[in-house]
């Protein structure tokens, strides 16, 4: 598929309001996190992968933060466990109506509910996967503790959260350097300098990354078990945690 090009803060003169999940970005939205974000199709590869393994039948998959559906199509097309729902939230309705169009166009069958909700306010139950695919990053840090203890209510044993998220470095040197390898990586992709400057400026206060240590803190916390990285390219990484 011809994926429509992010030209979002090449030319747009009103590109430093914050940053919002909108019709606009829906549109760009396949390319722009191709672009933006390093090993993010390994990551959604990876995701069907780990669903196939750790679905129980009888339980429901959880995409949260959904977008259009890129996990929750992954997820889809390995379960193999008999009697599983994918359960698909986001609260902006712009990519949830898009989501839409991409799940009809899907034929697999095992069945996608979607959601436009908060998911501060979404329940989730039953649940032997939950993705939250750099979604928690645009959560207000005092909220995430809540979230993540919901969400590791809602599991059931064995069960395992892929959680992906932006990383902040507690060196400052080391995160400066994370962030000049990051932004070296969207110029190669294309992204100018000033796309690039306008873009982190739009995130600024929207996406708050924290560090590794932060999140294992939080899902140990939680009661979460074992908490492996799985990837890391750069500040973007992916962890696995699991419910004894
Ligand atoms: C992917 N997982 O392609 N409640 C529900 N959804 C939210 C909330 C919230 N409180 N806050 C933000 N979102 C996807 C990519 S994008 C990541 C996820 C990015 C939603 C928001 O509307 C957006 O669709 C998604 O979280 C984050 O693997 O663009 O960097």
């Amino acid at each position: 598929m011809n994926d429509k090009r992010d030209d979002i803060y090449a030319y747009n003169e009103k590109g430093f309001g914050h940053f919002v999940f909108d019709q606009r970005v829906v549109e760009v939205f396949p390319d722009m996190i191709k672009r933006s974000v390093p090993g993010y199709s390994t990551i959604i590869h990876m995701v069907g992968q780990i669903a196939e393994r750790y679905a129980q039948a009888g339980s429901n998959c959880y995409d949260l933060g959904c977008s259009l559906g890129a996990s929750t199509l992954a997820m889809r097309h390995r379960i193999q466990a008999a009697n599983v729902r994918i359960v698909s939230v986001d609260n902006s309705a712009d990519m949830i109506e898009r989501c839409k169009l991409v799940i009809d166009a899907d034929s697999h069958d095992v069945p996608v509910e979607l959601r436009c909700e908060d998911l501060l306010q979404s329940e989730l139950n039953n649940a032997s996967v939950v993705v939250m695919n750099f979604t928690l990053q645009f959560i207000a840090p005092g909220k995430r503790d809540q979230l993540i203890s919901k969400i590791y209510k809602g599991m059931r044993p064995g069960g395992v959260l892929v959680l992906s998220e932006k990383l902040k470095f507690n060196d400052d040197h080391h995160d400066q350097l994370m962030n000049e390898l990051h932004h070296y990586f969207k110029k190669t992709n294309g992204y100018s300098d000033l796309e690039i400057a306008k873009k982190r400026s739009a995130l600024e206060n929207v996406l708050i990354p924290e560090s590794l240590e932060k999140h294992k803190q939080r899902l140990a916390a939680c009661g979460f078990k074992g908490t492996e990285l799985w990837f890391q390219c750069f500040n973007f990484s992916s962890l696995l945690a699991f419910k004894e």
